[in-house]
């Protein structure tokens, strides 16, 4: 039983320092608030439940502001029409999205102030404002100014109609069941509390890959329902979006053609995007996939990419919306023969011949990486490759390829490199992180966006723990320059406790897990080590001899893949001149992304004077103690956090040690066998 999971990092436990507690009464026990909009109405209910869960004290809401103490909730607007003042320059600052929380002290009075441009604004302040309570932070004399790095902040449900959720390891869907729209409407607000208190603007609701039943989604059969969805996460500042099927006017409407330039299919968009804004008046838009993985697209028709997406895009134009398209598109059906093709530079060569010819309501939505969300790949080069397209980066905080939740694995490591990582699209300093705010380039739109990784689980995720990289991705999106440690001091103190020894223990686990991960499964940045269609588990030659055009390349002497210029796929040219030689030359590539480069012996030596091979055998020997060494972590805090939480992580660790043992002996079997070359420790190996 995992129920007090339920609450994620909402859980508000009672104070038990009643010093620090009375401090805070002070301001929380009285709220002034004025607006009725249902935005605001949500934040004060947040800081209902808030204030008295943590303070034991049911706060007064009332429209005044007569008392001594008291914090105003509300727009900036409102903050001036009822005579507080506030410093022209902040409030220049605070763009739409953006709060202000102040502290204020003029003659008998002492408050604090949450403010906004917009009730969007406010409703992130006052989220913000409760975990600095929480987190015990100091409010006397405080003055936080947030604007959001991101405009878009989208999270992405793969989930199917059937209850299904594709690479979802948390349970069922929370949106649908047996081919309709859900009633639970409670646990799509408690969602939707979830993804505000983040700063999640966006939600994309159902599976890229659009199937049958689906495709339906955009029918007025199901409409009201979807509309259902729509008008609870409005009140938490979320926009609803819809994946659609790029071959609905056949599949649904009566043509017999989904060609993008055929007048029919044009008329048949714009009268679909009239009925579905007559439903949802603010709807985001459409999510894309289209030839890709055989969904269906424009090439059907020998039109390309922008042909489709404009096409779309023209439709929602009236109504402000937006059509996001995705760039994984490559050739599955490749053939293991053919050596040529390089499954990597896929993306980069579809969609850079069309920069500057999608509509400025077209956003191209771009993996990390060129391949699929491995353990470890290079940004892609799209990425400062794109200057005259809106572009938003795609994460995958559902662990499909890094231990399927069953694993802890803690991506924030891995989300800040891929961030930091400088792309030099315009000099030194062109990090992930600027482009795609879309700020550089003076784009329209820009963002981040990540496939989710909640389910009908009552944590959430499935494994309790991986509810930090929920909190972590939202956090990210918001302020990419917080430091990988913040963001997980901050979700530890607000999920568990604000106690040193488990802050301490907890953050170590969660920083060094990505690491651990990497280190007992896929080495110096080869992927694809993993059974084929559920992609869990080992399996050295699963994606080997197959069409999906991902290889290890493995033979007696040597592996990896070379993708150099000189004598490979010449996938380093897609990237600028300085990242291009960088990875080109084995001396100067980044050894954890040595294999994804280049091809080497396995006498290879790295830096550390480890030649590959025992790098490789030492990894997986130390991936595995590490693994264990998690376990021993969490148990030297069991008296700190609940029993059933404990309970549970534990359960999760152990089946992780184990699985870890099988990683080690099938890869290192593998090579053992492979090379004939014996580990010089002399550890058994099979
Ligand atoms: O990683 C692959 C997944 C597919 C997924 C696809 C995509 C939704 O294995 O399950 O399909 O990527 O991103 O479209």
């Amino acid at each position: 039983d995992v129920n007090s999971s339920y609450s994620c990092w909402l859980r508000y436990k009672r104070f038990k320092d009643t010093d620090l507690a009375q401090k805070y009464l002070k301001w929380c026990s009285n709220i002034a608030a004025f607006e009725d909009t249902s935005v605001i109405q949500s934040a004060l209910s947040e800081v209902n439940i808030g204030i008295n869960g943590m303070l034991g004290v049911k706060p007064i809401i009332s429209g005044s502001i007569d008392k001594p103490s008291f914090i105003f909730i509300g727009t900036l607007e409102k903050l001036k029409a009822v005579d507080i003042s506030i410093d022209v320059n902040d409030e220049n600052d605070i763009g739409d999205e953006g709060f202000l929380i102040k502290s204020v002290k003029t003659g008998d009075k002492d408050y604090i102030i949450v403010t906004g441009k917009t009730d969007k604004g406010v409703l992130y302040g006052t989220f913000s404002l409760l975990r600095l309570i929480s987190t015990n932070t100091e409010l006397d004399g405080i003055k936080r100014l947030e604007n959001p790095s991101n405009p878009l902040r989208i999270i992405n449900h793969w989930d199917n109609i059937d209850g299904s959720v594709e690479r979802g390891y948390a349970g069922k869907s929370i949106f649908y069941a047996n081919n309709k729209i859900t009633g639970n409407l409670k646990r799509i607000r408690d969602y939707g509390r979830l993804l505000a208190s983040i700063g999640i603007n966006g939600i994309a609701i159902n599976n890229v890959n659009v199937h049958k039943m689906e495709t339906r989604l955009i029918r007025e059969d199901f409409l009201p329902y979807v509309a259902r969805i729509a008008n609870v996460f409005r009140e938490y500042g979320i926009k609803t979006y819809l994946s659609i099927n790029f071959a609905a006017p056949i599949e649904i409407g009566d043509l017999n053609t989904a060609d993008p330039f055929d007048a029919d299919v044009k008329i048949w968009w714009k009268k679909k995007a009239e009925e579905i804004y007559s439903y949802i008046p603010d709807f985001g838009g459409f999510l894309v996939k289209a030839d890709s993985e055989f969904r269906p697209g424009p090439f059907t028709y020998n039109r390309n990419h922008a042909d489709g997406a404009n096409m779309l895009a023209e439709a929602l134009v009236p109504y402000g919306g937006i059509v996001i398209w995705r760039c994984f598109v490559y050739n599955c059906l490749q053939d293991w023969r053919d050596r040529k093709t390089d499954r990597a530079k896929a993306a980069y060569d579809h969609f850079m011949p069309l920069d500057g010819m999608f509509l400025d309501n077209v956003i191209l939505q771009i993996k990390n990486g060129p391949m699929d969300f491995q353990v470890r790949e290079p940004v892609s080069p799209l990425f400062g490759g794109l200057k005259k397209t809106n572009t938003i980066l795609e994460l995958q905080v559902t662990q499909e390829y890094t231990g399927q939740q069953k694993h802890l694995c803690y991506l924030v490591p891995m989300w800040k490199e891929i961030l930091d990582f400088d792309t030099y699209a315009i000099g030194k300093g062109s990090n992930v992180k600027k482009i795609v705010n879309g700020k550089p380039f003076n784009n329209k739109y820009g963002g981040i966006a990540a496939v989710g990784n909640v389910g009908d689980d009552m944590n959430w995720t499935g494994f309790q723990l991986a509810q930090s990289n929920l909190y972590g991705f939202g956090r990210l999106c918001w302020n990419p320059d917080l430091s990988k440690e913040e963001i997980t001091d901050e979700w530890i103190k607000l999920t568990y406790s604000t106690d040193k020894a488990v802050v301490d223990t907890i953050s170590k686990m969660l920083l060094n897990s990505w690491r651990i991960y990497e280190n007992y499964t896929s080495p110096l940045g080869i992927g694809w080590m993993v059974n084929p269609n559920h992609h869990y588990g080992p399996n050295v030659d699963g994606y080997e001899y197959d069409k999906w055009g991902t290889y290890h390349r493995a033979d007696c002497k040597g592996i990896g893949v070379d993708r150099t210029v000189k004598n490979g796929t010449g996938y380093t040219k897609q990237y600028h001149k300085e990242n291009a030689e960088m990875y080109e030359n084995l001396e100067t590539c980044p050894e954890e992304l040595l294999l994804f480069f280049h091809h080497v012996p396995y006498i290879y030596k790295l830096k550390s004077g480890e030649t590959i091979i025992q790098h490789i055998y030492n990894t997986h020997f130390k991936g595995v103690e590490q693994a264990i060494n998690l376990k021993e972590q969490w148990k030297s805090i069991k008296e700190m956090v609940d029993f059933d939480i404990y309970q549970h992580v534990i359960e999760r660790l152990e089946g992780q040690i184990e699985h870890a043992k099988e990683w080690r002996d099938v890869i290192n079997s593998y090579f053992y066998r492979k090379t004939g070359i014996k580990d010089e420790l002399d550890r058994t190996i099979y």
